[in-house]
């Protein structure tokens, strides 16, 4: 199996790619950047610094907020997902599987939270761009316009029930943008959905400077929106359907 043929039935698997090692499934926008490389060569995850300073995206995120968000909640969930496959492995060495369905529940939550937070961060910049080329064809095909997409994805983001994220995503099995309303960090997918655009609507995303105005975060949000880094993962998506 050449490279090409393996990427493409990891794409399928999701985490078989991660943990395997190859890197870069979600982005070529990682090659500067390196947000995307999500485990070590043994396979434990690891957690790389942001691609900017904290104070990066002020005013409309502050360094304050992202500090916590980035070290504590990020951070925990990279510790979280360490401590989850190494219960798993511990069972499996010990042939005892009575706790397995617990640390498995815990390894989604956390692994899909580390996955989130890493393209979230590289999804941001504080650098004006606006989605164009084949982005902007791909989401003028999908949804009818551009602001009928940004106002299914604004509206997704502000209305989810509780803690979660609004995300743009890629769907080979339709060869078809979507928009999800994922609660917690993984739940109320689609298999297969390769995320382009996600946008963390927990309280703990905004509450410091925002309070209660959930909607007044999520519309600031599209001022630091990195169209170009979105571009990259459509690119890098389709290139997975061969
Ligand atoms: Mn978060």
């Amino acid at each position: 199996m050449d490279r090409k043929d393996f990427i493409k039935g990891a794409a399928l698997t999701g985490s078989t790619l991660l943990l395997t090692g190859v890197n870069g499934v979600f982005a070529q926008g990682i090659e500067h950047s390196k947000m995307d490389n999500l485990v070590d060569d043994k396979g434990s995850f690891i957690q790389l610094p942001l691609p900017y300073s904290e104070n990066t995206l002020e005013p409309f995120m502050d360094a304050e907020t992202l500090h916590l968000h980035y070290t504590f909640h990020h951070g925990g969930a990279v510790k979280g997902a360490n401590k989850d496959l190494q219960m798993i492995r511990k069972a499996m060495d010990e042939n005892n599987f009575e706790t397995v369905d617990f640390w498995t529940k815990k390894l989604a939550y956390h692994f899909s939270s580390h996955i989130l937070h890493s393209i979230f961060w590289t999804n941001l910049s504080n650098k004006k761009t606006d989605p164009k080329g084949q982005l902007l064809k791909r989401i003028e095909k999908d949804f009818g316009s551009y602001d009928k997409f940004k106002g299914l994805i604004a509206s997704t983001s502000k209305n989810l029930d509780g803690n979660g994220w609004g995300i743009l995503g890629y769907q080979p099995y339709s060869d078809s943008l979507t928009v999800l309303q994922c609660e917690n960090h993984e739940k109320l997918t689609q298999w297969g959905v390769i995320p382009l655009l996600v946008i963390d609507v927990w309280e703990h995303a905004y509450y410091l400077k925002y309070k209660n105005k959930r909607a007044d975060f999520v519309d600031a949000v599209f001022n630091i929106i990195n169209w170009d880094n979105v571009a990259d993962r459509l690119d890098q998506a389709n290139k997975l359907k061969g």
